[in-house]
């Protein structure tokens, strides 16, 4: 017995599109879920879509065995600029593999060490830009969270300050990657003779991915031609380390798309689950407290150490908690290796594209009980409790985010340092208002900040800091 998957109304050529916001996309997919439930199809001019998010669906489909990452869709477009680095390339493709061998163990929990040091001079910069505030200046968040995760995996990555926190306007790559991004995202819902008609968008789309390609390009050369390279950074690694399987290195077209990758991947995520995590906050007073309390207690010294920054567990708790609700890259899409069935009773051909809305599947109520909607960071306590197989921010399997543990290990000691640091004035009563290109973030979020009253300098050595701070 099989049956069909339910779909929305159609409109001739365009499908399904006239019900999808342009602007938010994935919202409109959450509305339709709760409207047509776990799965349900949808037609646009770029294919058809087919939508999962009950918890049983998707936990199928995550079967590597027979689902494996599909790009087709929004990633087809980002591949424009993306090329075949890890993001937009398929499994089956030789530099997918090759990539995935060289760089894992960059980021692994271990690296993370590496670029402790580096996470927090940028922090730092965040820290004194908001300490010498006036007191009716107002902070948006967003912003200043995306010149530090830009600026983070620069450093980190490519030992390159893009110093974003020296500029009133974003740097120029930042502006073309984020109209790139716009674009592709947009492209999805337009039909191919609309397409072709929108030449300056082309022309656009065509001038920032150079303005792109330059700078990078830029920075592998300069790279190249020092004497004495830095030879612990990302960059570093991938030019200089073979692939254990092929003894091959990666080709320096390749190194352009990671790095691009790296850049789009790093930042825009991670900057909008900082400013989540902070919105959640700012409407939940007791939890606030709690973050208060583990931070001074944890972080003893003038300058958190990689260590301290593990003991952080309610504040990464609440990253957890943040990313349930809000996962910043919404969706990741898999094709079926076989005409299969999922669910007993819906038939899924060969190469069918399914795509798993994650926000959907975080709130599905039969996984994470009545509350689902609701922020407690506490559902993460116990790692027994949590339903893993139903939270999915970092996607699945070996094409899950490589990037995972250093946003986590950066989002953690940042939030810890603003802790330390500041307290946070709602000034304007802020109304949540997701904003989406591709990522999701929290749109026109400003706050105020002030310094907090106790907070007291502590010297202390850095021998001090390691034993656990000094008494205060
Ligand atoms: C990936 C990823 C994912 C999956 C997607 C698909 O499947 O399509 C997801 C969901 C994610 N990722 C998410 C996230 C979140 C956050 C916060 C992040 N993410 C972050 C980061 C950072 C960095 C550096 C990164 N990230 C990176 C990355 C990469 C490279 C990738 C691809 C992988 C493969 O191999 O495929 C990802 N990421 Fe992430």
């Amino acid at each position: 017995e099989t049956k069909s998957i339910p779909q929305p109304k159609t409109y001739g050529p365009l499908g399904n599109v006239p019900l999808i916001d342009k602007d938010k996309p994935i919202l409109s997919f959450i509305e339709m879920a709760e409207e047509y439930g776990d799965i349900f199809k949808l037609q646009t001019p770029s294919g058809t879509a087919t939508m999962v998010s009950g918890h049983e669906l998707v936990q199928e489909v995550c079967d590597e065995s027979r689902f494996d990452k599909s790009i087709e869709g929004a990633l087809q477009k980002v591949r424009a600029f993306g090329g075949d680095g890890l993001f937009t390339s398929w499994t089956h493709e030789k530099n997918w593999q090759k990539a995935h061998n060289i760089l894992m163990p960059t980021f692994s929990q271990r690296a993370m060490k590496d670029y402790h040091d580096m996470m927090v001079d940028i922090g730092s910069q965040l820290v004194q830009k908001w300490e010498r505030l006036n007191p009716n200046e107002v902070v948006d968040v967003p912003e200043d969270m995306t010149r530090l995760t830009l600026d983070t995996i620069g450093l980190c990555g490519f030992n390159y300050r893009f110093n974003s926190y020296y500029r009133e306007v974003p740097h120029p790559f930042i502006k073309s990657m984020v109209r790139a991004l716009d674009e592709a995202m947009h492209q999805l819902q337009r039909l191919d003779v609309q397409d072709k008609l929108m030449i300056r968008t082309k022309r656009q789309f065509n001038h920032d991915i150079q303005v792109m390609y330059s700078l990078v390009d830029r920075i592998i050369a300069e790279r190249k031609a020092e004497e004495k390279p830095v030879d612990n950074d990302l960059l570093a690694r991938m030019l200089n380390v073979k692939d254990p399987e092929t003894g091959e290195k990666l080709d320096d077209e390749n190194i352009r798309y990671q790095i691009i990758t790296f850049l789009i991947a790093g930042h825009e995520t991670t900057s909008g689950l900082l400013s989540f995590a902070l919105y959640y906050l700012m409407k939940n007073p007791e939890k606030m407290q709690k973050a208060y309390e583990e931070v001074d207690e944890v972080f003893t010294g003038s300058t958190p150490t990689y260590k301290e920054v593990l003991n952080l567990k309610y504040v990464r708790m609440i990253l957890n908690e943040a990313l349930r609700l809000w996962p910043t890259a919404p969706a990741f899409s898999l094709y079926s290796k076989e005409d299969t069935i999922i669910g007993g009773e819906y038939p899924v051909e060969k190469g069918e594209k399914l795509t798993v809305l994650i926000p959907q599947l975080h709130r599905d109520k039969n996984a994470w009980g009545e509350d689902a909607e609701e922020f407690r960071p506490e559902r993460f306590e116990d790692p027994d409790q949590v339903p893993h197989h139903t939270y999915k921010p970092f996607g699945n399997g070996q094409r899950a985010c490589i990037g995972m543990q250093f946003a986590l290990h950066e989002a953690t000691l940042v939030l810890g340092m603003l802790f330390k640091h500041f307290e946070f004035i709602d000034h304007k009563q802020y109304e949540l208002d997701v904003k989406q290109t591709l990522t999701l973030k929290p749109g026109d979020f400003t706050i105020q900040v002030k310094p907090r009253q106790s907070f007291q300098f502590t010297t202390s050595t850095p021998e001090e800091n390691q034993q656990g701070g000094v008494e205060k």
